[in-house]
């Protein structure tokens, strides 16, 4: 059978779940392919390709670029008198379950997909329909059974020559990442693992689960081997070091020693103690991801039950300094009742932390959050207020004016390179917000960030060029204008989805 993988964007990281699921067909004899929606046309790919059936992987602010290949598929199963099976996953999926009705689609899968994907596929090879599979839900029937993935040691490699045959340049950069775990306990309100949690916590369901260091060291081994150059590893992890534990003791010992790469993770502030930060420095980290989020106590205790006082997170990313650790930190600007003056006590707080690559993000609201649903309690937030169209765009809260929507959307373009200039120039970022440069801005913006990620973020992932660097800054550029620009630029990549080819790759993700 042969099965096609739909995701919308190349990022510089691996759709981890969708490789995972690859594997998983794969070891059953199945033929997959991979192809995203930003680099080529799907018309083309399915006319080579001839799927039985098309696999889509969806995170929520994506939809609308679904709906419209959804459109090409349709029309290429009624051109070809064909019958293709229709599935979508991932978090939309999970969180959305209305896109079962909204797509017409065959199946949807919630929550982990691995067993899931190998029934649907046994059931169409026998000719038979989807109901009772765990984790799956029809029009048919909605309702299903739970499951969580116990064992993650029992899952094959990730099949990454799907992705490297779907974005042959992104294997010369040496950055590969992996999951040691899934799953994560912490309630912040803009984030959905309060809802995976609430709604699949039950008897037996384990819903933090970690594969063990072998199983883990075993599969990093197998990518430098077929996959070279591998020069930087990335755990793609929610939390890499949720507690110091036996497995963090046995990972800091083995990793060094076996493996050997320089890695980055992604940890709460609240984790990185100087005992941590030590052992991490020493098995080879060279950059954490520690989110800062906001700045002052209130709102990111209370607001966004982040539960992350200000002395500790002084201490933490002091600790990631004293031991070499590069700590990227992202705060949002732009939370429900704030004002720009916040915004900018954020900016200024984020300051005062100094982390090595600091980056600012507007909220970006989703219904079913905590904090979406609190906006929306609070009149901050119209009730059908398109999730399709907050990721990188001005924010679309009603606590701001349209005037203070543009400083800020400038503040967050200029916030990093603020940051990383003395505090004499704070004044002089107060004035630039206020002159009507956002294009300016957002080249600023890409070109820090494309220098963060390769020089700070990822050093030696892509040997340093000047050629490499400028392709960097290009695509951020790329990316930058494409997902926070203009309705009309957006109408015309979705145009493009059914048209694009492989010489055009069209908007990509920073790749360094
Ligand atoms: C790495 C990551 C990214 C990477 C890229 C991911 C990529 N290359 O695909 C980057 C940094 C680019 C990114 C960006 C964003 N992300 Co993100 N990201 C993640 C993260 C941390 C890990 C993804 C992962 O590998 N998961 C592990 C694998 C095993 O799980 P999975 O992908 O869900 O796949 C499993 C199942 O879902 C299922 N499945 C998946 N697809 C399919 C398809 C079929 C047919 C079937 C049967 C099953 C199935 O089976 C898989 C195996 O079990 C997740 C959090 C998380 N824990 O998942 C957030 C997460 C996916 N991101 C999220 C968000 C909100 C964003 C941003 C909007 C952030 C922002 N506001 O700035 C942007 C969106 C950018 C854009 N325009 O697309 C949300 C998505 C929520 C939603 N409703 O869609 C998540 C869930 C975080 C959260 N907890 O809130 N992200
Ligand atoms: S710690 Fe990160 S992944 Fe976990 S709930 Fe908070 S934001 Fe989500």
């Amino acid at each position: 059978m042969r099965i096609l993988f739909v995701n919308s964007h190349a990022f510089y990281s691996e759709p981890l779940g969708t490789l995972q699921l690859s594997a998983v067909c794969k070891e059953m004899g199945h033929d997959t392919r991979l192809v995203f929606l930003n680099r080529q046309a799907i018309s083309e790919v399915l006319d080579e390709f001839e799927p039985d059936v098309v696999a889509y992987s969806v995170m929520t602010p994506n939809e609308h670029i679904f709906l419209k290949a959804d459109e090409a598929v349709k029309a290429y199963t009624k051109r070809r008198g064909k019958n293709v099976v229709r599935l979508m996953g991932g978090p939309h999926a999970t969180y959305f379950p209305e896109v079962l009705e909204k797509f017409n689609l065959d199946a949807i899968c919630l929550g982990d997909g691995d067993n899931a994907i190998q029934h649907i596929v046994r059931r169409i090879e026998q000719g038979k329909g989807f109901n009772d599979i765990p984790n799956v839900a029809t029009l048919e029937q909605p309702d299903f059974q739970k499951e969580v993935i116990d064992d993650l040691n029992i899952l094959p490699p990730l099949d990454r020559k799907v992705f490297y045959d779907a974005a042959p340049d992104l294997q010369n950069v040496g950055l590969r990442g992996f999951l040691t775990q899934r799953g994560c306990p912490y309630k912040c309100t803009y984030c959905f693992n309060h809802a995976f949690n609430t709604m699949f916590k039950g008897e037996g369901r384990k819903l933090i689960r970690r594969r063990s260091v072998d199983h883990l060291l075993d599969e990093i081994k197998m990518v430098q081997r077929d996959f070279a150059p591998v020069r930087f590893i990335r755990f793609a992890d929610d939390v890499f070091v949720i507690r110091k534990d036996e497995w963090l003791e046995e990972f800091a010992e083995r990793y060094p020693r076996e493996i050997g790469l320089p890695f980055y993770c992604l940890i709460r502030s609240s984790g990185l103690d100087d005992e941590v930060a030590g052992m991490l420095a020493g098995a080879g980290c060279k950059s954490v991801s520690m989110s800062i989020e906001a700045g002052t106590d209130h709102l990111r205790n209370v607001v966004l039950k982040r539960n992350m006082p200000e002395e500790l997170m002084i201490e933490s990313f002091d600790a990631a300094r004293r031991h070499g650790i590069v700590a990227q930190a992202n705060s949002m600007m732009g939370l429900p009742g704030t004002s720009l003056e916040d915004d900018f006590q954020t900016f200024l707080f984020a300051k005062k932390l100094r982390p090595a690559a600091p980056t600012f993000s507007i909220f970006c609201p989703f219904p079913k959050t905590a904090l979406t649903e609190m906006a929306q309690e609070k009149n901050l937030l119209p009730h059908n207020f398109d999730y399709n169209n907050t990721y990188r765009t001005a924010t679309v809260l009603t606590n701001y004016s349209e005037a203070e929507k543009k400083e800020q959307l400038r503040l967050t373009c200029l916030a990093a390179l603020f940051c990383l200039l003395p505090n004499f120039m704070n004044p002089v970022l107060r004035v630039l917000v206020k002159l009507p440069l956002t294009s300016v801005y957002v080249v600023i913006e890409a070109i820090v960030e494309a220098y963060l990620r390769g020089i700070r973020i990822f050093p030696g992932a892509q040997p340093l060029n000047p050629l490499a660097f400028a392709n960097a800054a290009r695509n951020a550029i790329s990316y930058i204008l494409f997902s926070g620009g203009t309705q009309a630029k957006k109408e015309k990549f979705m145009d493009d989805v059914g048209q694009r080819t492989a010489d055009d790759p069209g908007s990509q993700f920073p790749v360094v």
